[in-house]
Parts: structure tokens; sequence; C-alpha cells
């Protein structure tokens, strides 16, 4: 477990991994006592992955979590309170009780883009997000997590690979918690390590414990680090359990009891916690103190959450439409010359072109090559017509190639004899 790392860096991740028990602890408390609104979905037992990770990112890094990674979300700075409202609907939350669970966002401060329930959505977005930085100059990663299950679905590959293509800085984690609803990973993916979908798309990938916080976070750190360098894209690949069911309304009886055994003994705090006091880092004074500052910090942020009104029923009907700046201010921020990233230094030369195939006006302005079969052959068009946009004459010779391609599509022999396919 041990790594370079500061007494406080140590420290920091007990805290967020008791904090991250303790808001969904609450929860469970408020769910039984019907305050939640819609489903409440649990981390339990893979807090050192969302804590892990999250924690190697740096402010102006940016994340999507999924319904696992609360933890992510108070690492990156959200306010237990917001966790709570959101899930209760209240007016006071995020989305102002237009949404539940983490479906909430934060581009201006925290740099979070709100969660995509589609599974493996998140992939492209955040390699969007993560090649946006790179245009603006500003040396940020970006990370999301996807499931077992969720590696599976068809936006999963194009998203990898559009990011390895890309040479994306953007990490991703795949929480391997063994279960998909009721479908164990065995019955669904053919392979001993989900990580190795990495190996097709060119890109590395690491194998981690994913309750060992300390071999998440510096596994992490690394990967982040590589990709912010411009190695491109990283997958992880975090081993763990999920203790609970799907959801709340799941008992999760599939799941064997020694398998649950297994992983129960093997809960991330407790094991932090006797690699801290092995270590010096936390004695019983310590602990208690950590403890009671999360229970002072959650009796007021639940009270918070509680004293929210519900949203006025007439809120129902506005926001349904964006209105453009009374609704959001997304401004990009260059950090380079703009000059350097705009037209005409950034247009881009088509990377092949067939001469005297007429051309068109780029969005620039400039006038733009069309690509070989852009262009209805000359013969076709009146003598008028056959001048291209830009008032040059095909020539005799493009013209012919452009006939026998056209009847080689159809399946005719070309003026050479031969049939191409
Ligand atoms: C594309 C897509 N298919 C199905 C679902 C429904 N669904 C939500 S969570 C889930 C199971 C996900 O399992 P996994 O990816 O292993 O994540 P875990 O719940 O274990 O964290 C499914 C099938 C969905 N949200 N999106
Ligand atoms: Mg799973």
């Amino acid at each position: 477990m041990k790594k370079d790392m500061t007494r406080q860096q140590y420290l920091d991740l007990y805290y967020y991994m008791r904090l991250n028990r303790a808001v969904e602890d609450m929860m469970v408390k408020l769910f039984r006592q019907n305050k939640i609104v819609g489903g409440l979905y649990s981390s339990l037992g893979q807090e050192a992955v969302s804590v892990g990770t999250a924690y190697a990112l740096e402010k102006k890094d940016w994340l999507a979590p999924m319904i696992r990674n609360i933890g992510a979300l108070l690492v990156k700075g959200v306010r237990p309170r917001d966790v709570f409202m959101q899930h209760m609907a209240k007016y006071d939350s995020p989305t102002k009780g237009k949404d539940g669970t983490s479906h909430f966002g934060d581009l201006d401060d925290l740099h979070i883009v709100s969660p995509i329930s589609m599974l493996g959505d998140l992939i492209p977005v955040m390699t969007g997000v993560a090649i946006a930085g790179r245009y603006l100059g500003q040396k940020i990663v970006t990370m999301t997590w996807i499931g077992d299950g969720g590696s599976s679905t068809g936006v999963f590959h194009e998203g990898l690979n559009f990011a390895a293509a890309q040479k994306a800085p953007f990490v991703l984690i795949l929480e391997n918690n063994l279960w998909a609803y009721s479908t164990p990973v065995r019955k669904q993916v053919p392979l001993e390590n989900l990580a190795d979908r990495a190996k097709a798309y060119g890109i590395d990938s690491y194998i981690v414990d994913g309750n060992d916080v300390v071999a998440v976070y510096s596994t992490a750190k690394e990967a982040v680090e590589r990709a912010r360098a411009g190695e491109g894209p990283i997958l992880i690949e975090a081993k763990t359990f999920r203790r609970q069911g799907h959801a709340q309304h799941d008992a999760a009886e599939y799941v064997p009891k020694e398998m649950r055994a297994h992983w129960e003994a093997r809960d991330p705090v407790e094991l932090y916690e006797k690699f801290l006091a092995g270590e010096k880092l936390l004695d019983a004074k310590g602990k208690r103190e950590i403890e009671e500052k999360i229970n002072t910090l959650l009796t007021a942020e639940r009270e918070f959450a509680e004293n929210s009104p519900m949203p006025p029923p007439e809120f129902a009907e506005t926001g349904v439409y964006c209105t453009g700046d009374d609704c959001h201010k997304i401004r990009a921020k260059w950090e380079r010359p703009v000059a350097e990233v705009t037209p005409p230094r950034s247009s881009v030369k088509a990377v092949w072109t067939l001469p005297g195939f007429g051309s068109g006006k780029g969005s620039g302005g400039a006038n733009a090559p069309i690509h070989f079969g852009d262009t209805p052959p000359a013969a076709e068009k009146s003598a008028g017509e056959a001048e291209s946009a830009n008032g040059t004459k095909p020539s005799a010779k493009a013209a012919a190639k452009s006939g026998a391609k056209k009847a080689a599509k159809a399946g005719a022999p070309s003026a050479s004899g031969k049939a191409r396919r």
C-alpha cells in the first residue's frame, strides 16, 4: 500500500472515504423515511475507487460521475447538502428539484459534467471535453467511470476508439464490481481482465486492487499525469465488488454468500484504517476527531437539506427550453492565442485531392478542394454548368477520369478494361 505521499494526503483519502460512506449511510436512512425521491444506489465497498481516482485530479480537471461515484463528487468539492437535496428533489438542490440522484453538474467552478444514464455515453462526451481543453490551450485531463456491464455497450468501444484516435487527455476508470444488475461479469464478457479491452484501441491500461485506496490513487495519479503529458487516453480496471443490490429495491439474493463474505472481509475503509494505524498515521484520537468532524458536518448538512422547500408547482413549466444567457452561460476559457486556433491559421487542407475536380467555398470563405466524386462529371452538365464554383473548368483528363469512375461504380468496364470494386 505504501507510496510517497504526504501525511495530509493519506489523511485526506481517509477523510473522503469515511465521508463518502457516511453520506450514503445517511441517505439510506432518508430513503427508509421516504424522503428520497426516486432510486438510491450504493457504493458501499467501492469508496476507494471513487475517492482514490478523483483525488488524482487537479482542480482545473474535469470529471463526470456515474451512479456509484458520490465519493468522487465529494473529493471534487460538492457539498453533502447538495447530494442530499438532489436526492430529495428539493428546490435548493443544484437542479432545483428537476432531476434526481447525482444528475447534476457544475461547468463553471467545479468542472463536473452531469451524468448520462445511457451507460457508456459519457466516454465520447468526456473525450470531447478533453479535446476541447487541448484546443483552448488548457492542460486539463478528463475522467469518467464505467461498470463491467457498461463496458459492453457499443458506445464504450466507439468512445474509447475515438479517444485513442484523438490521443485525448482522458482517463477511464472501469469499475469491475463483478455484477451488472443480476448478471455476473463471467456471463457477459469472455475476458479474465476487462483492462484487455484497451488493447483493441492501442492504448495503455492498468489493473488495480479497487479496495486498496493508496494503490488506486497512485495508479490514477500516474495515468492522469501521462494523459496530461500527451500520451493519450488510459484505461484503469479497478477490481472490486458491489456489496449491495443494484439499488435499494434489490436485495441481491442472487449473489453467492461466500462471495459476499470474501469481499466483506476486504472492506476498503477497514483495510485502510489498519494500514494507517500500522504506519502511525492515525491513532484512536485522530480517528475520533475525523468521525466527529464528519458527524457535525453531516448533521448540519442534513438539517439544511430537510428544511429546504420542495419546488413550487408552477416551477415545473419553466426551464424546459434553453433561453440563452439567462439559462446558462458557457464561455470558452482560451489559454492560447485565439488567432492560432481559428481560421485562417487553423484552416485544414484536404488530405487527398484530385486536381481539376472542382472546388467550393470552405467555411472560412476560402476555396476548398472537393474530393473525388463530389462533383457530377462534366459530360452530364451543360456547357455553362460545367464551370465549378470557383470558376475553373474541369480539365478534359479529369472529366474522363470521373466518367470512368462513374462507369466503374455501375459495374461497367472502364476505359482501361478493368472493373473497379
Ligand atoms: C445503454 C444502457 N443499457 C442499460 C441500462 C440500464 N442499466 C442501468 S445500470 C445497469 C447495470 C450496470 O452494470 P455495471 O455497468 O456493471 O455498473 P454497476 O451497476 O455494477 O455499477 C443497467 C443494465 C442503461 N442505463 N444504459
Ligand atoms: Mg458492475
